[in-house]
């Protein structure tokens, strides 16, 4: 039997079940991740679509994720969790695979021993075995998936908050389908065909928050002054900002280059901002970012260090392009890597005039 015979054969039961009960409670693990919330807001959707009178509570330990977090308010979800569990008939987990994934349930002793109905996709789980129902498929990629089927079969339709949920949890538990399952692809396929405008904003709010325009005049600016070095068999890109250096230098390392360096004139100092890459770092054997930064600061006067990727220093108002540039130089030659210049680009003109 393949998993959508199944998962149609495990629906029945659960209309039956629902036919004989008034409290349901809705528990997921810890830190609740986006498909973890996804999965089991949709399924409460689904069981009061189901049962107009039934009463429902969700009950978070340790709450939500961050992501998660920023996934309700971008949808303006408000979600009101209780925070001790009194009584249900049954109780539903989403997304969890073990009993301690769920401690710290505040809630009755009873609360504890009520029957449970699972609905998981995680390989080991010690929870299938004393569930009254179980929707366990370790074949699947997310649970958000197997609520969206299990919402399929029964026909219930769902308005577009869910939705947009349910697809924000398949594409976090699938790494945005990197790791997707067939199943991931069923359920997507119904969910877009319902609702394409959900996977559009899925993908704005997975994109990240709107950049403010100033950052992105930053940005743009920091790129178009990058001037291209290169030390040994790795790129070193170095531009000049006054402001969203860490932005710049984001933008930098994904363009490409293995060591990227903003320069940032303020009145009373001259801060160098450096990131590097995890292979450069392997590469030399040194906390590279933060040795940059360290040795800039000895020679020159001012304070530096920093971590192996990203590090800084605040160096003398007055420093001079010269000195930086044979820093450098010397820097990376000690390291045993030749430092050569590949395009100037235009950085010094507005750091250095
Ligand atoms: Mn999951």
């Amino acid at each position: 039997m393949n998993l959508r015979e199944d998962l149609a054969l495990k629906v029945k039961s659960l209309t039956q079940l629902l036919a004989n009960v008034r409290n349901v409670c809705f528990l997921t693990h810890r830190d609740a991740d986006p498909d973890a919330i996804a999965s089991l807001l949709a399924l409460k959707y689904v069981f009061e679509h189901l049962k107009a009178d039934l009463t429902t509570a969700v009950y978070l330990p340790e709450g939500l994720s961050r992501e998660s977090k920023k996934l309700l308010s971008s949808l303006n979800y408000v979600l009101n969790p209780v925070s001790y569990l009194k009584q249900c008939d049954i109780k539903v987990v989403t997304d969890s695979s073990s009993h301690s994934q769920l401690a710290g349930v505040g809630s009755h002793d009873e609360v504890v021993k009520t029957p449970y109905v699972l609905v998981d996709h995680h390989e080991v789980n010690e929870l299938v075995k004393e569930a009254v129902l179980s929707f366990h498929y370790p074949e699947a990629s997310s649970t958000s998936e197997l609520v969206a089927l299990i919402a399929h079969e029964l026909e219930v339709k769902l308005p577009s908050e869910v939705i947009t949920l349910l697809i924000a949890g398949i594409l976090y538990d699938s790494k945005v389908l990197r790791l997707a399952k067939p199943t991931a692809f069923e359920a997507l396929h119904y969910l877009t065909s319902e609702c394409y405008e959900c996977y559009v904003k899925v993908l704005s709010i997975l994109s990240g928050e709107k950049v403010p325009r100033s950052e992105t005049i930053a940005i743009l600016k920091g790129l178009a002054r990058t001037g291209l070095y290169s030390v040994g068999d790795y790129l070193l890109a170095i531009s000049c900002v006054s402001a969203y250096e860490a932005s710049v230098l984001k933008h930098l390392i994904n363009a490409g280059a293995d060591v990227a360096v903003v320069i940032s004139r303020k009145e009373n100092s001259t801060n160098i901002y450096v990131r590097a890459t995890q292979d450069v770092i392997e590469a030399v054997k040194k906390p590279l970012a933060g040795e940059l930064c360290m040795y800039l600061s000895k020679a020159l006067g001012g304070s530096g260090g920093g971590h192996a990727g990203a590090a800084g220093a605040s160096l003398p108002a007055n420093t001079k392009l010269e000195d930086i540039l044979n820093l450098l130089k010397k820097f990376f030659e000690e390291l045993k890597l030749e430092f050569r210049v590949m395009e100037e680009g235009r950085w010094f003109e507005r750091c250095f005039r």
